[in-house]
């Protein structure tokens, strides 16, 4: 390298070193949520319920082997019960998980340095499909996220969730035996969980949040079964959505459905005597770990290589990282991209489109025909746009590992989230905390949960063909100071508040939020404020026999 050009990258290396110095650290890390929940939950058992389990076992040439079902929230919530050491309950869905419990289904985790139990609920081939891929996927997932994609609402569907969202509460009474229990449960597939759950515990403390969008009650009233579904969700202390905008389609929803007084300016839904706290809480990833892992000698290295394997030599990247869904606009963001081509003649031949997606849900029809879409508009790409040095367009149909994903989103240029609807997308935010080095642009539409934070991304519409063809050539065409400028507040926000964030937040107000519960709306032995136990009526309890 010549010595001017030494210097001008010594300066831009200590440039970014600065900016990250400014960025300053996450104001959570692991140990300190695992220090808070030591000191804020000691007297109770943590109860984790979901339909994905942490962990699975699946045979391996020597056995069954463990496998890690990471994901940001994964992550968060393991670093917590490694903490209280509580229970997980959830689908034993690997090859080999039966192979590896003991006789009350339980398997110690993490695998190795056992710190909590999971505890795997056993579902049958026709319960899936009814509870899994009928009611949550194809009834309640098409509702909630409004892409035109006509949910289906078949009465077996119905039933078997019901009776799925019971077997999961049964395991989760068993494991609290009588003793008090904080119960966290996640997402669209257990909406009817609490409801079980308190008809058997009142006094356990319930609460769940919901990773997906809610829709308006417009929407809302197609569904046959609306009544009971939030008369399932009212039953949790706490309810969490990502944005605020989710929390108040909901409480609009009880408003139009339930007899029930929702108290707008609280965030609070009385009904009968229960009281249900409704609260925005942004889920994010963990920053800083991505940002370290992306930094790393190694990490370049793979992305250089990656590059010569691709032969983006001397190309721009413009990268997609999803699960084969059509909420995620996939079809859409192909055809902007074609669009981008014809129109912005100077970037033929010089950017390559790398797009990740794994299989997801292909037991339906919906599913499959994405992969379909995807696949062909690769094709078409290629035929209409040829590179010598290789394909316009890379296809990668698997899930990856993320030491491959983050040297692709260390390469990336570009990194398009064109989601139709989307609860948060955590892909934005990753992509965001694996540009350590600024120099990146995120292309995003306004109908994800992310957009509400990361204002300085190209903020446009999937829907917008045009406009999202000439927002891909702005962020590709930007002055690169602008688009460091841009990257570095992005990477403020996503590193200011991570995953470890999310959890404590959430958890703490769960905790303080059933402090501040009225004793008429506080179940029996619920303690108060001051940790007095309210009495069989909901009064407090006057403390003596006097
Ligand atoms: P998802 O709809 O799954 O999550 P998203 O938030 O984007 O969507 O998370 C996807 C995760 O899967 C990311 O961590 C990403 O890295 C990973 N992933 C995607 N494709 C992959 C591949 N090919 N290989 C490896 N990993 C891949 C739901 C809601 C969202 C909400 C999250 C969390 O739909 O709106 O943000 O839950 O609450």
């Amino acid at each position: 390298m010549a010595p001017a050009n030494r210097a001008r990258a010594a300066l831009t290396h200590a440039a970014q070193k600065a900016h990250q110095r400014s960025e300053g650290p996450p104001r959570t890390s692991r140990e300190a949520l695992s220090t808070w929940a030591r000191a804020h939950m000691p007297d109770r058992e943590l109860l984790v319920l979901s339909n994905r389990e942490p962990w699975s076992h699946v045979q391996g040439d020597d056995g069954p082997r463990a496998v890690r079902n990471a994901g940001g929230l994964t992550v968060a919530l393991d670093a917590v019960m490694q903490a209280l050491g509580g229970v997980w309950v959830a689908h034993g869905s690997g090859d080999a998980d039966r192979e590896t419990v003991d006789e009350r289904d339980r398997v110690a985790c993490p695998p190795g340095r056992p710190r909590y139990q999971l505890r795997r609920v056993w579902l049958s081939a026709e319960e899936q499909a009814g509870y899994y891929s009928g009611f949550a996927n194809s009834a309640l997932w098409p509702l909630c996220h409004v892409v035109y994609v006509r949910p289906r609402f078949a009465l077996s569907d119905w039933e078997h969730y019901q009776a799925v969202n019971r077997r999961f509460a049964e395991a989760v009474l068993a494991e609290a035996g009588d003793r008090p229990a904080l119960v966290f449960i996640q997402d669209y597939h257990l909406a009817l969980a609490a409801k079980y759950l308190k008809e058997a515990r009142p006094d356990l403390q319930v609460s769940l949040f919901w990773h997906i969008p809610w829709p308006n009650p417009e929407v809302f009233r197609v569904l046959p079964w609306g009544r009971e579904i939030l008369e399932g969700m009212l039953a949790n202390d706490v309810l969490g959505f990502h944005i605020r905008r989710h929390a108040m389609n909901f409480m609009d929803c009880v408003s139009d459905t339930l007899e029930a007084r929702v108290d707008v300016e609280r965030m609070a839904v009385d009904r009968g005597s229960r009281r249900t706290w409704v609260r925005p809480f942004a889920i994010s990833v963990d920053a800083e770990e991505l940002s370290v892992l992306a930094d790393s000698a190694e990490t370049v290295r793979a992305a250089e290589r990656i590059r010569g394997e691709l032969g983006a030599e001397g190309c721009r990247v413009v990268l997609g990282v999803d699960r084969l869904d059509y909420t995620k606009g996939l079809t859409e963001r192909f055809a902007a991209y074609d669009r981008f081509l014809e129109k912005h003649e100077h970037w033929r031949g010089r950017v390559v489109f790398i797009q990740v997606a794994v299989p997801s849900r292909i037991e339906l029809p919906e599913y499959r025909a994405v992969g379909d879409s995807v696949r062909a508009w690769t094709q078409v790409l290629n035929r209409r746009f040829p590179r010598e040095a290789g394909p316009t367009v890379h296809l990668i149909e698997r899930n990856l590992d993320f030491r491959d994903l983050v040297p692709l989103y260390r390469l990336a240029d570009v990194c398009m989230v064109t989601s139709l609807h989307d609860g948060m997308n955590l892909v934005a935010k990753e992509y965001v905390a694996a540009s350590p080095d600024l120099d990146g642009a995120l292309v995003l539409s306004p109908f994800t949960g992310a957009a509400r934070e990361l204002e300085p991304a190209w903020i446009v519409s999937p829907y917008d063909q045009e406009g999202m063809a000439d927002a891909l050539a702005q962020a590709l065409d930007t002055p690169e100071a602008e688009r460091r400028e841009r990257m570095g507040r992005l990477r403020e926000t996503v590193l200011r508040h991570n995953i470890f964030d999310w959890t404590l937040e959430v958890l703490d107000t769960i905790v303080g939020l059933g402090l501040r519960t009225p004793a008429a709306f506080r179940p029996p032995d619920a303690p108060d404020a001051n940790g007095t136990p309210a009495a069989a009526d909901g009064t407090p309890d006057a403390g003596g026999d006097s």
